[in-house]
């Protein structure tokens, strides 16, 4: 059996019931195919891929607190270290009910590669809860970023792990859990990213995935003959990333005709009214609902269906495994010409096949979604440095960093004889220095 068949077997094995795991690992060792083949002997007496698909540790831990009715709650806290050979482990924080140990696991793993690609120093980890901040009061919400970091500020600091937000994870947390951290261990220190602008944190940080994904997608349509005006945009998701995915869009001269939540969705074929989403969704944390009763344009759907609007490019911006395979063939047979997540792992792998297959452009979120965390590492440095740099000097720079992930991945693309395919060009890329700095440290 090939070294990759065998590791394969060996993770689904040894850890059942994470399917979402599964699925991150498949991805990507399939795609590396070419680059252990040429390696196998090496890789295969290093244990390069077992080593690579086990997390270095994870932390699994109680959070209680208690409610506004006097009531105590308790939720499960993680944090998986996952590898940390070219920096402090790096990565966000979920809270949303689904959060379990795989979900979480298959997170931390996808960060490896995307951490690499970003070119900064700074390795794969990923933490969260199945907390539900959704219906809390502040103060409840306070009480458990309080309790949840009273246990994690163990295991982190600026030169060890730097969490930061994701999926229910904004200002607000970040803000606690800051405040928290500093209250325990008595250190001023850049030990989150997303933080507020009076306390350490960075200008465009809070647009940096979304912008980042219009960035990146800007260039791939540029390298194929395409542009990014005038084009409808389908997005789903209407927090963090779609907000800025949508407002970035916009100023490329696109039309982002769709957003979602996890109850609906809005068609609103004048345009998203971006003003009106940041209010509903960022200032009064409510539903889509109250976007579509604000705006005549707008019709508001129940349930899934965003793909089944006619687009040319597709922005999925909410969650894992939410574009399936009758998606895809919706999109195609409405003439779509790419797909950029700017979420984790939300095309499943048959999607993605089937895509790639009838020549839609798609670069995925580890390359496509990269912004965020490259832009945490900007946080990170200026922190260091006990400096802030201007809003266009960060966003300067992020707009080169994604427009260096596209040729890299599109370079390895190439290097292997795989020319368009993305997947693998951000696979492999992202694998080489990894792999490179893993075997130079030595067995450890
Ligand atoms: P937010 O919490 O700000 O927004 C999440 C959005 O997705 C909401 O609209 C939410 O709807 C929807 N959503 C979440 N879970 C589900 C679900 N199970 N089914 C349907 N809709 C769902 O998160 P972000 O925007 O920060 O994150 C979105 C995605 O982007 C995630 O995959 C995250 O891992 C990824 N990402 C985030 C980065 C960041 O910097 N924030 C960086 C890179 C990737 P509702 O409000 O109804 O729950
Ligand atoms: O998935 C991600 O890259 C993030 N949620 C952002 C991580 C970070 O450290 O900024």
């Amino acid at each position: 059996m090939s070294y990759v068949d065998e590791v394969l077997e060996r993770v689904i094995a040894k850890n059942p019931a994470e399917p979402e795991f599964h699925q991150a690992v498949k991805e990507v060792l399939e795609s590396l195919r070419p680059v252990i083949e040429a390696n196998e002997d090496k890789y295969r007496k290093e244990a390069l891929l077992e080593r690579l698909t086990e997390p270095d540790r994870q932390f699994k831990f109680r959070v209680p607190w208690v409610d506004d009715k006097g009531q105590v709650q308790v939720n499960t806290g993680y944090r998986v270290q996952f590898n940390n050979s070219i920096g402090p482990y790096k990565g966000g924080l979920r809270l949303h009910p689904s959060v379990n140990l795989g979900i979480i696991k298959f997170l931390g793993f996808e960060q490896i590669f995307k951490n690499s690609l970003t070119g900064l120093p700074i390795g794969g980890g990923k933490g969260g809860s199945d907390f539900d901040p959704k219906g809390k009061s502040d103060r409840e919400v306070m009480a458990f970023c309080q309790s949840f970091m009273t246990e994690l500020c163990k295991y982190i600091g600026a030169d060890t792990d730097v969490p930061a937000g994701d999926i229910g994870t904004g200002a607000r947390e970040i803000g606690y859990m800051f405040g928290q951290y500093k209250k325990i261990r008595s250190v001023y220190e850049g030990v989150l990213t997303g933080k507020g602008l009076s306390y350490g944190g960075s200008l465009a940080r809070t647009e940096a995935t979304g912008y980042g994904l219009l960035y990146l997608t800007e260039e791939m349509l540029k390298c194929n003959g395409h542009e990014m005006k005038d084009k409808v945009v389908c997005i789903s998701g209407s927090g963090n990333v779609a907000i800025y995915a949508t407002q970035k869009a916009q100023q490329l001269g696109a039309k982002v005709v769709t957003v979602s939540d996890s109850t609906g969705w809005v068609y609103d074929p004048e345009g998203i009214d971006v003003a009106l989403l940041k209010e509903v969704k960022e200032v009064k944390r409510a539903r889509l609902t109250e976007y579509a009763a604000a705006r005549p344009s707008a019709q508001y759907h129940e349930g899934r269906g965003v793909w089944s609007v006619k687009c040319d490019i597709a922005l999925p911006c909410a969650t894992q495994n939410e574009l399936l395979l009758e998606d895809a063939k919706e999109l195609v047979a409405n003439g779509c010409i790419a797909v950029a997540e700017g979420a984790n792992m939300p095309t499943t792998l048959e999607a993605t096949e089937y895509l790639q297959q009838n020549k839609v452009l798609f670069a995925p979120g580890k390359a496509a979604n990269a912004g965020g965390v490259a832009t945490s590492a900007l946080e990170m440095s200026q922190n260091s440095e006990r400096l802030s740099w201007t809003f266009e000097e960060v966003d300067s720079k992020l707009k080169n960093i994604m427009v260096n992930i596209f040729h890299n991945l599109d370079d390895a693309a190439k290097r292997y004889g795989k020319e368009g395919d993305y997947v693998t060009g951000a696979n492999i890329a992202g694998f080489e220095k990894v792999a490179d700095a893993m075997i130079a440290q030595g067995v450890i």
